[in-house]
């Protein structure tokens, strides 16, 4: 393990600032370094993302390469577990068609875990692996009244097998290979995000008090919802929308300069750039740009993206209080689902789930039954100051007084 050094200071400035570099544990799959950008163990994801996930998934549980034999094992492993209960399908299919799709995906793990008699991390993990994808299909299948859920193919790889079973009505030949193919490079970026982002960390703690894999799951995923979290690529999508609308489809550099200018002024937010930890491009947002060249060079959202990409550092970095000038991973994603067939934007943070799931079960797998020394990290329990601050007013707004 690599050496650290976790000597700090901590003093009350660091208190209510979310724990920002307040040093937790150790993270054996990924690490995001602010110079340099993110890795799966050691690897950096630009230079694997066109690798086939299921050697990705492989990497991130097992922290090394399948041989060939492995990975037919692998693959055979999920094969064999990636059916899902009838009563999952059940359960979706009674739920009211409101609400955001995340809700569902909640609902949906907490009916895998009551159905699921395995009690091991490990092999919950993989089990919940497997089944993901088969749920996540069904949940869009269902909510878009495209009919039954599609049962999994035994000869298809693991994206493939995703896309089929979503079974997109009017989706052409030419678009389901696009959408495979993005899927593929999709599910890779999103996998896994260093030990300490959100959902990652909500899910190991769950887990820190022995929780099962699916309950974990389940408060991760409610921890992703948010907007500030996953739920950044469908905003992005609309922010992307908004400044087409705005400048027209013959926009140009100095248009989308005045754009990004004007809504600084204004305090708003300009989606698609920024990071709580990296002070360099997301490589991820470069990943997904080039993929994009390779997709749809010429739709609009796309072509937004790109010069958003191009002048908008620049501009961002003026304003002094952004640490982060450039473009993250959500600046592209939602523009090429929509372009590749999935133009319902309402599932972007479903599908961001769908792979992240990965690295929350792999990390889950490490603090419960591999931390020091296979004993598992103790139960979560940080430290609160008893203040008083507020109470009054506090209590006025709960009671609708105030
Ligand atoms: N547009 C406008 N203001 C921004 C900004 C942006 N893209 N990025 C940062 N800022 C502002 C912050 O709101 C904050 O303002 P405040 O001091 O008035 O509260 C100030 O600059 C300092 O913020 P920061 O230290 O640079 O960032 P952070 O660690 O607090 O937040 C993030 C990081 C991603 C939430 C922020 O950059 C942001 O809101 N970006 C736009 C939304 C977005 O694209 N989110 C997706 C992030 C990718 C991901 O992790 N999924």
């Amino acid at each position: 393990m690599a050496t650290t050094d976790v000597r700090m200071e901590l003093t009350k400035e660091h208190l209510e600032t979310g724990l920002r570099g307040v040093p937790v544990g150790f993270c054996t799959t990924s690490a995001v370094e602010a110079d340099k950008g993110l890795f799966y163990v050691g690897q950096p994801v630009e230079s694997i993302a066109d690798r086939d996930p299921e050697d990705v998934v492989y990497l991130l549980l097992y922290k090394r390469w399948p041989s060939a034999e492995e990975r037919a094992d692998f693959d055979q492993l999920i094969k064999d577990r990636q059916h899902i209960d009838p009563s999952v399908v059940f359960s979706l299919k009674v739920l009211p068609r409101r609400g955001h799709p995340m809700k569902w995906m909640v609902n949906a793990l907490t009916v895998m875990g009551m159905v699921n008699p395995t009690k091991d991390y490990r092999r919950q993990a993989l089990d919940l692996i497997a089944q993901i994808p088969v749920a996540v299909a069904a949940i869009i299948r269902i909510r878009e009244g495209w009919g039954d859920p599609i049962p999994p193919r035994e000869d298809l790889g693991y994206m493939e097998n995703f896309v089929h079973m979503l079974g997109i009505p009017g989706l052409s030949a030419a678009n389901a290979q696009k959408l495979i193919r993005l899927m593929r490079v999709f599910h890779i970026v999103h996998l896994d995000h260093g030990g300490g982002n959100l959902s990652t960390f909500v899910g190991k703690a769950v887990a820190s008090g022995k929780a099962d894999m699916y309950e974990s799951m389940a408060g991760a995923m409610s921890a992703l919802a948010g907007p500030l979290h996953g739920k950044a690529n469908q905003e992005c999508l609309d922010f992307i929308q908004e400044c087409v609308a705005r400048v027209g489809p013959n926009f140009d550099a100095a248009a989308v300069a005045q754009l990004i200018r004007q809504k600084l002024a204004n305090k708003e937010v300009v989606y698609g750039f920024g990071h709580a930890v990296l002070r360099v491009e997301d490589p991820r947002a470069r990943v997904l740009r080039t993929l994009g060249e390779e997709l749809c060079p010429h739709d609009t959202n796309f072509r937004m993206v790109k010069l958003l990409a191009e002048v908008g550092p620049a501009i961002l970095k003026e304003n002094a209080k952004i640490a982060d000038p450039h473009p993250n991973v959500d600046s592209a994603s939602g523009s090429l689902l929509m372009a590749c067939g999935l133009s319902n934007p309402d599932y972007y943070t479903v599908l961001f789930g769908l792979s992240r799931v990965v690295g929350i079960a792999a990390q889950i797998v490490y603090e419960r039954c591999e931390a020091r020394g296979g004993k598992g990290t103790p139960i979560i329990r940080p430290k609160y100051f008893y203040s008083d601050t507020g109470t009054a007013k506090g209590e006025a707004t709960i009671l609708g007084s105030g």
